[in-house]
C-alpha cells in the first residue's frame, strides 16, 4: 500500500526531552538540597517502582557522557533538560552556588555542544527546593518569586555563552492543580485562592526572568513550556461548549494569555471575583507581565481533554472549584494507551497549532513533549535484545505528521521533541511506565540500549522524510 510522506524542513528541530529530577539521581547531593518531589518520594513509599525511584534515577549525573553519545547515535538535533534549582545552591536564601553541581552542568553542556546537539534548558521541572515549599508555602509566597529570579540570574550569568534557548517552567499549572484544586497531595487542602496565587507568581516570575534576560542583553530566546490541553466539548450544544470554554480558561488560558498577550483574560478575572476567590496582585505586577512576554513556547501534548456540562448543580455553600463549570466526558470507542490510561488522538497537535496561529499571534512554538508510557516493555524484546516498540513509532509518526501538516498550513511550528530520551522516573509511579527512545535496564546495572524507535528516529532525521 502506498504510504503518505511528508518532508521535514531542514531547520525543523528533531529532539528529545528529559528533566534533571527525573534522571540525575541523588549522587553528590548535599544535605538540604531536596526538591519538594524528593521530599514527597521520601514520605510516600508507594510511588517507588520495585524500590527504584529518584535516588539513583538513571544516574545521568555520572553517566551523561554515555547518554550524549547515544543521543548522537539516535540523531537528535536538540536535547531539552532542566537545571535542578534545589541542587544549584548550598544555601538558596544567600545564593551560594554549589560549585560541584555547577561544574557538572558545565560539563554536560560542553559534551552536548561537542556532539553537535543544541541544549535547551528549563529552569524548573519538579525542582522547587523542599524547604521553600515546606517553610514558605511554595509559590504562594512572594519571597519565592524573588529567590527564583535571583537563581535564574545566577544561571544566566554562568551559562549564557553555552545556551541559546531558555524556558522558565515546565508545565507551570500542574503542581498547584494537583495540590490545591484536587487536594491530592499534602497539605490536602482545596483552596482555589492559593491555586491562583501560585499561577500568578509563576506568571510574574516568568516575566521577571524575561525582563532580566533582556536587560542584560543575553543572546538567544526565552519562553516557557506549557501543557495546554486541547479541550473538546461533548456536543455543539451551548452548555457543553460553555463547559469546554471554562475548562480552557482555568487550565490553559490562565498561562497562555499572560505569557503571550501580557494580561489575564477578563473572563478569568471576573469569574474569580464573582466567586470571591482571594488572591493578590499589584498594578506593578501586571505592568511587568505586560512588558515581558515570551519569545516562544514549548508545548507538551499527550492526549485530548473532553468535557461536558456538569450533571449536578454546584452547591454555593462549598468553596469555589472551577469544576462547577464542567465534568469529564469519555468518548465512546476512543483509541487508548491502556498502560497510561490516556486517549490517543494525534489531531490535537494540528488543532493546537491552529489555535496558536489565530488566537496567539502565531507565536513560534514547538512540541516540547509527546510520547507514550508503556508498562513491562521487556515483553517486546527481540532475540538481539532490542525492544521492538512499534506502537511508539506509530504514535510518534502520527503526531509528527500533524505537526508537519500544521506547519504547511502556516503554523509557526519549530519542531518536535519526544518524551523522553531515556526511560526515567515518573512522578506518580517511578519507572513503571517506560517512555524512552533508550531503555534503562534496571536489573542490569542500568545498562542503556537503543530501542527500535531510536533507530527510526535516526532514519527520519537523516532522510528528512516521514512516511505514514
Ligand atoms: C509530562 C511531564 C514529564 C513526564 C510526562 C509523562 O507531563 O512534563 O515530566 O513525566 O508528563 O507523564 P508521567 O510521567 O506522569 O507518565
Amino acid at each position: 500500500m502506498a504510504s503518505i510522506t511528508k518532508t521535514i524542513p531542514d531547520d525543523f528541530i528533531l529532539g528529545a526531552a528529559a528533566s534533571a529530577w527525573q534522571t540525575e539521581g541523588w549522587q553528590g547531593k548535599q544535605p538540604g538540597q531536596d526538591s519538594w518531589m524528593d521530599a514527597w518520594y521520601k514520605r510516600e513509599r508507594h510511588v517507588w517502582h520495585n524500590g527504584y525511584g529518584p535516588a539513583v534515577a538513571t544516574n545521568f549525573y555520572q553517566r551523561y557522557k554515555e547518554d550524549v553519545a547515544l543521543m548522537k547515535q539516535a540523531g537528535l538535533t536538540h536535547f531539552r533538560t532542566s537545571i535542578n534549582w534545589s541542587r544549584f545552591f548550598t544555601d538558596y536564601r544567600n545564593a551560594v552556588v554549589d560549585e560541584d553541581y555547577a561544574t557538572y552542568i558545565d560539563n554536560v553542556l560542553d559534551e552536548l555542544i561537542r556532539a553537535g546537539i543544541e541544549p535547551m534548558i528549563c529552569l524548573e521541572h519538579y525542582e522547587l527546593p523542599a524547604e521553600l515549599f515546606d517553610n514558605d508555602g511554595g509559590w504562594a509566597s512572594r519571597e519565592v518569586v524573588e529567590l527564583f529570579v535571583r537563581y535564574v540570574g545566577k544561571v544566566f550569568e554562568r551559562f549564557h555563552a553555552k545556551v541559546r534557548r531558555w524556558y522558565t517552567f515546565n508545565e507551570p499549572v500542574v503542581v498547584q492543580t494537583r495540590v490545591y484544586l484536587d487536594a491530592l497531595r499534602w497539605p490536602h487542602e482545596q483552596n482555589t485562592g492559593t491555586w491562583m496565587q501560585w499561577n500568578h507568581h509563576k506568571n510574574l516570575a516568568t516575566a521577571r526572568a524575561i525582563q532580566l534576560f533582556r536587560e542584560k542583553g543575553y543572546p538567544g530566546t526565552i519562553g516557557c513550556i506549557l501543557n495546554p490541553e486541547v479541550t473538546y466539548p461533548r456536543s455543539s450544544a451551548a452548555h457543553d461548549q460553555k463547559a469546554a470554554q471554562m475548562y480552557d480558561l482555568f487550565y490553559n488560558r490562565v498561562f497562555l494569555d499572560p505569557m503571550v498577550h501580557g494580561c489575564y483574560p477578563e473572563l478569568l478575572l471576573d469569574t474569580l471575583a464573582r466567586h470571591e476567590v482571594a488572591w493578590h496582585y499589584s498594578e506593578n505586577d501586571l505592568a511587568v507581565m505586560r512588558d515581558n512576554c515570551v519569545d516562544e513556547l514549548g508545548i507538551n501534548l499527550y492526549y485530548p481533554h473532553r468535557v461536558q456540562a456538569p450533571s449536578h448543580a454546584w452547591n454555593p455553600e462549598t468553596p469555589f472549584h472551577p469544576a462547577c463549570y464542567y465534568e469529564p466526558f469519555t468518548l465512546p470507542g476512543r483509541r487508548m494507551n491502556t498502560s497510561r490510561g490516556w486517549e490517543i488522538y494525534p489531531q490535537i497537535i494540528y488543532d493546537m497549532a491552529m489555535r496558536l496561529k489565530t488566537d496567539y499571534r502565531n507565536i513560534p512554538w514547538f512540541i516540547a513533549e509527546n510520547g507514550m508510557g508503556i508498562e513491562n516493555e521487556g515483553r517486546f524484546r527481540n532475540s538481539d535484545g532490542v525492544i521492538e516498540d512499534d506502537y511508539r513509532i506509530e504514535f510518534y509518526s502520527e503526531h509528527l505528521f500533524q505537526a508537519l501538516r500544521a506547519r504547511e498550513a502556516g503554523a509557526n511550528c519549530l519542531g518536535y521533541m519526544v518524551w523522553a530520551f531515556t526511560d526515567n522516573v515518573s512522578p506518580m509511579n517511578a519507572f513503571k511506565n517506560r517512555y524512552g527512545l533508550v531503555e534503562i535496564d534496571l536489573e542490569n546495572n542500568r545498562d542503556r540500549r537503543l530501542k527500535k524507535s531510536a533507530y527510526w528516529f535516526r532514519q527520519i532525521r537523516d532522510s528528512r522524510v516521514l512516511a505514514l
